[in-house]
Parts: C-alpha cells; sequence; structure tokens
C-alpha cells in the first residue's frame, strides 16, 4: 500500500497548508474561493487571491488578474463572477442562464465568448496588481502586465464614477448587497425591506448543498437578491435610478486605496497628468463629508432611495482606515471604535466580527450578520499601521495566523470563539494569510 504525500496535513508549517489550499483551487487559469460552494472566478476574491499568490508564483498572480480583466465589459465594468463553462449548470445559482450575460448585457457590452454575471464587486484590483507587479518587477516588466492592466484598470474605476455615482456627491453606490460582497449585513435590511422578493419556489439554491442553512443567509434574503438581480438584468443592466442604491464606506474606500496604486502603476509606466492622487484625494472628503457620523465614531452606509444615513455598525464602516488621507483625528477614534464595546477587538474579540457586537441583529455565526472574516481584517490590519498603531496591527496579524491554521483556513469564524464557520479551504483566507507571512 502506498502512502500519499499530503501536503495539507494538519502539522505541516502554516504557509505549505495555504499553498496547498491555493493549489487545489487552481484552475489553469484562475482559482476558485470555493471548490464546492464558489466553483467560479470570482472578481474581489481573485484581487486577495492575487495578493498572497504573488508570493508562491508572480506568474501566477498576474495570470489570475489578466483572466478576470479578459472578461471586462465594454462598458468597463468587470463583473462579479466570470463562470467556467466546465462546471455544470446546477453547481451554483445563479448561473450563467439566470444572467444572460452575452444577451442581456450586450448593450453595456459583456464579452461574447465568455458568461459573466452583470453585477459587480469592490475594486480590489489596482492595488492587487499594483502589489503582484511589486513581487517580481522584472518579469511583471517583461510580460508587459502593467501596460496591458492600465487601461483596463483605468476604464474599470472610470465606470464606478461616471456611471455608479448615483446620489451625486462624488461616491459609488453599489445596487446590489452581493456587489458590496457582505451579502446579508444588517446595513441591508432597511433598504431591503422595500424589495418585494422574488418567490422562494421559483429558484433553486445550491449554496445550500455545502454549507449549514444557519451559516448562509435566510430564503427570504435570497428572494430580495434575486428580484434585484433580475431587475437590473431585464433593464439590460443600464444603471440609473433603481430600487436599491447604496453609498458604502468600504467599497469607497476600497476605490480611493486603487486610485493611489493606479497613480502608482502610471508612474511606473511613464504616464503623467492623470491626477489620481487628487482623485483619490477626493474621494477621502467625499467618504467624510457624506458617511462619517461622530455619534457612532465610525462611518455608516447612506441609503441613497431614502437620503439617509443606515443606523447600524458594519465592518465596513471601519474600512476607511486604510486611507493615508484620513484626518487623525477620525482615525483614531476608528481605532477607539474598533476596539471598543462594538467590535471588542483586543478585548473581548482576537479579530474584528462583520457587525456590531451589540447590535440587535448579532448572530456570530450567520455569514456577515456576526462572523470575523479574514479580508475585512487584513484591510484593517494594513489600516492600522498605516495610522502608526503597530503593536495592535501585530496582535490582529498573530490572531489571523493563529485562527487561519486552527480553522483550517475557514471562510468566516464565530467572533468569540474563534469557531470555524462556512467551508473550510477557503481561498482569501489562505491567500492572505501567505501575505502575512511574508
Ligand atoms: C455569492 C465568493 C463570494 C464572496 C462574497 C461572499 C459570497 C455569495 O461569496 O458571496 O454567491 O456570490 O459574500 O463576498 O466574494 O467567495
Amino acid at each position: 500500500r502506498t502512502v500519499a504525500y499530503e501536503p495539507s496535513s494538519a502539522a505541516s508549517p502554516l504557509h505549505v497548508r495555504a499553498a496547498a489550499v491555493l493549489e487545489a483551487g487552481w484552475t489553469g487559469t484562475s482559482t476558485v474561493p470555493s471548490r464546492g460552494l464558489y466553483p467560479h472566478q470570482w472578481s474581489w476574491d481573485s484581487a486577495f487571491i492575487a495578493i498572497g499568490l504573488r508570493h508562491l508564483s508572480p506568474l501566477r498572480a498576474q495570470t489570475e488578474l489578466e483572466t478576470l480583466l479578459a472578461a471586462q465589459w465594454a462598458d468597463g465594468r468587470i463583473p462579479h463572477i466570470v463562470f467556467n463553462p466546465s462546471v455544470p449548470l446546477d453547481a451554483y445559482f445563479p448561473s450563467p442562464d439566470f444572467w444572460r450575460s452575452s444577451t442581456a448585457g450586450r448593450t453595456a457590452g459583456a464579452p461574447r465568448t465568455v458568461q459573466t454575471s452583470g453585477i459587480v464587486q469592490p475594486p480590489v484590483h489596482a492595488l492587487a496588481a499594483w502589489l503582484v507587479h511589486l513581487s517580481d518587477p522584472g518579469l511583471s516588466r517583461a510580460r508587459g502586465f502593467l501596460t496591458r492592466a492600465y487601461p483596463r484598470l483605468a476604464a474599470w474605476h472610470g465606470y464606478l464614477l461616471h456611471r455608479r455615482d448615483l446620489g451625486g456627491g462624488g461616491l459609488v453606490s453599489v445596487v446590489h448587497p452581493w456587489e458590496q460582497g457582505m451579502d446579508n449585513s444588517p446595513c441591508w435590511d432597511r433598504p431591503l425591506s422595500r424589495v418585494t422578493p422574488a418567490p422562494a419556489r421559483s429558484f433553486r439554491r445550491a449554496d445550500l448543498d455545502h454549507g449549514a442553512p444557519e451559516d448562509r443567509p435566510t430564503d427570504l434574503d435570497y428572494g430580495r437578491y434575486v428580484r434585484l438581480a433580475a431587475g437590473y438584468r431585464d433593464r439590460g443592466y443600464a444603471d440609473g435610478p433603481g430600487e436599491f442604491a447604496v453609498e458604502d464606506p468600504a467599497f469607497n474606500a476600497l476605490l480611493a486605496a486603487s486610485e493611489y496604486a493606479l497613480d502608482r502603476i502610471a508612474r511606473e509606466l511613464g504616464v503623467t497628468g492623470t491626477a489620481r492622487r487628487a482623485r483619490a484625494d477626493r474621494l477621502t472628503a467625499a467618504l467624510v463629508e457624506r458617511l462619517w457620523e461622530p455619534a457612532a465614531g465610525m462611518f455608516l452606509c447612506r441609503d441613497v432611495r431614502a437620503g439617509e444615513l443606515i443606523p447600524e455598525r458594519g465592518v465596513s464602516g471601519l474600512i476607511p482606515l486604510l486611507l493615508p488621507a484620513l484626518p487623525r483625528d477620525l482615525a483614531a477614534t476608528l481605532v477607539r471604535t474598533m476596539c471598543g464595546p462594538h467590535f471588542g477587538l483586543g478585548g473581548t474579540t482576537r479579530l474584528v466580527p462583520s457587525y456590531d457586537l451589540l447590535g440587535e441583529a448579532f448572530d456570530p455565526h450567520r455569514y456577515w450578520r456576526g462572523p470575523a472574516w479574514f479580508n475585512t481584517n487584513w484591510l484593517l490590519e494594513h489600516g492600522l499601521r498605516r495610522h502608526g498603531e503597530r503593536g495592535r496591527a501585530d496582535a490582529l496579524r498573530k490572531g489571523m495566523l493563529h485562527t487561519a491554521g486552527a480553522s483550517g483556513f475557514a471562510e468566516y469564524v464565530d467572533p468569540y470563539t474563534a469557531q470555524a464557520c462556512g467551508v473550510t479551504g477557503f481561498g482569501w483566507t489562505a491567500a492572505l494569510t501567505l501575505d502575512l507571512l511574508h
């Protein structure tokens, strides 16, 4: 009997186990977030995965981003999912026959040869491209990686800034909770309550084949997701006032961070006069003007339809800590909020939860309604470091590495007990672990 070599056994060093997760998820052109639950390419997952992959193979990290960028629409949008044609239709819902990108998205310029969704996800891509470039500038220059990526990334940001400023105040609106990436955050409850759900019998959820129902969004949530996405599709994915429009702090902060990265990319390529830094500073100022809530000590989401801030504390409202031009007193307040009773960092929690520990809707296991996620914590770790909070950043890093290893690279964890929730062997958890180890 031969004993198979098992590189990902629990006894192997953390970086070997993390690399094995990414190896198992590699399709040849990109990496799946999870073989079972999410068997296609996801937009912001790929950006985070590329940030980790660059330590294993800069070439694979470049390819990961190039595959995603190849599915860009003519109007500049980068779709939130690029479908793998060899995966059966019923493995994931909503499948390509729901989105119908190549027909319904024709006016918006969806690609003909590849099937995608029609909504977007947070713009982490320019940041990822710059970090991937830095991991091997020689290879990057030899392959013309940034030369080819730059116009696509610029068109992507152009789409968001020009077609998605639905509130007219210089910030981007998301038109679906899936776009912001924190699907069932309590921040969406109020704007979603105005959406009539599609009947539960009109679709079949594939996610429940892989995840415990109590760790996932409810059927009612899904009914509303389906209604909103179908409505957008039936309008030919044209942007304009719709049923749901929210200005989200994390989405806009990531756009600003990516604008700074795009400025570095432009300078590396010798492109001048792009005014990208000024644009990033303006985004930061608009965030402060439109989303800062002094009484909460953090940023909140703005319901554009209702014209008001949403009184829920989600982790998204801490993420602008990433931004270098954030006023010092706001950065200090964000750190206090993160370490105070609502998020508990360094006290009741080791990782920042996705939602207010004291919030009425808090649930330690249900997806984005409480559990701690690794991508948001990675962003906050950077934010802490940027604003001189080295001790807290080191402790968070240590907590993340420990929890990632102990949970088998869980998708998310209970913020109090660190118990694994969702699936294990999750792509960005492994990738960002590798990044923290370097
Ligand atoms: C879905 C893939 C995606 C993530 C999102 C997360 C979840 C559900 O999974 O979305 O079906 O798209 O909320 O942030 O990108 O990992």
